[in-house]
């Protein structure tokens, strides 16, 4: 498939994904949107182990399409933030890791598409915000909801009122991104980072991501049941992956997944 506004490379188990409209800053539209929900559902996700999102030029992405917003009725403004939302789900529901490597600018709905994403690495020099409340808006992707659940409601009240981009290493600090890179090295650390991940057990990854997402969602008495029931499910006669990497461990080498 040929896209516009993305990029797509496969560096071994893993895929790079480049949101590519660097002139307006990587800014979300419907176009954009159309291709990101025709790349995940695509065959390109189900060939890789870790996916890493990343914005070609000074950006992560700047936020939605202030433009093309400029224009919207009450019913297209509900029809975008229900788009964005199932786009966003798209990528927290992928059943492989996705790491957000931002580069620059992760502002509005560009932090809120980091926040989809499983972890973050950001380059010292990126700023990262939600600035909707400049424009007399409030975060429309499920980041109202996302912030809070990632780094509890006083901080995510603290970004979403302050309306001013942070810098990387008070985002680091705020729990928002896990990993500070030089900015030249954001990708490159990203890869190294993935590459460590793509060889743990896929099916770890994928329950170990479940858990956690299906998790934040539940009471903790339920969640706690979920996981104990999955953990007893690896030990089903089944379970390939599980009985590899303890058979590995005990023959001191590297499991074969
Ligand atoms: N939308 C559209 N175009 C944009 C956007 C954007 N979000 N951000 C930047 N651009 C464009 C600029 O207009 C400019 O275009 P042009 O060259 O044609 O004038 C080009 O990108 C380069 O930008 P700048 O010249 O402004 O670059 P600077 O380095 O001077 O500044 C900034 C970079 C600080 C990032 C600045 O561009 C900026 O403040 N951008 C807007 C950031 C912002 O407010 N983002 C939040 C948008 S609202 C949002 O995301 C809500 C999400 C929920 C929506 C719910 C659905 C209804």
């Amino acid at each position: 498939m040929m896209y516009n506004y993305l990029k797509f490379e496969k560096r071994d188990e893993i895929g790079i994904l480049s949101l590519d409209r660097p002139k307006a800053l990587n800014a979300l539209n419907e176009e954009v949107f159309k291709e990101l929900t025709c790349f995940l559902e695509s065959n390109d996700v189900e060939n890789i182990r870790v996916l890493i999102i990343t914005g070609e030029g000074k950006a992560f992405i700047a936020g939605a399409d202030i433009k093309a917003m400029q224009e919207y009725s009450p019913q297209n403004a509900y029809d975008f933030s229900e788009t964005g939302k199932r786009v966003f789900d798209l990528i927290a529901n992928l059943e492989i890791p996705v790491i957000a490597a931002i580069n620059g600018f992760a502002l509005g709905g560009g932090l809120e598409l980091a926040l989809a994403c499983d972890i973050r690495v950001a380059s010292e020099k990126a700023r990262l915000g939600l600035p909707e409340v400049n424009l007399g808006l409030i975060p429309g992707f499920n980041g109202t909801q996302r912030l809070p659940r990632l780094v509890g409601a006083g901080n995510a009240m603290y970004l979403m009122m302050l309306g001013e981009g942070i810098t990387a290493q008070e985002a680091y600090n705020l729990g928002v991104v896990q990993k500070l890179s030089e900015p030249e090295l954001v990708l490159e650390d990203s890869i190294k980072l993935a590459g460590k991940i793509a060889g743990k057990s896929p099916n770890a990854l994928r329950l170990v991501k479940e858990m956690v997402r299906e998790g934040l969602e539940m009471g903790s008495k339920d969640a706690g049941k979920m996981e104990s029931k999955e953990f007893g499910r690896l030990f089903k006669e089944d379970q390939k992956e599980r009985e590899e990497g303890v058979n590995a461990f005990l023959e001191k080498r590297q499991p074969n997944w």
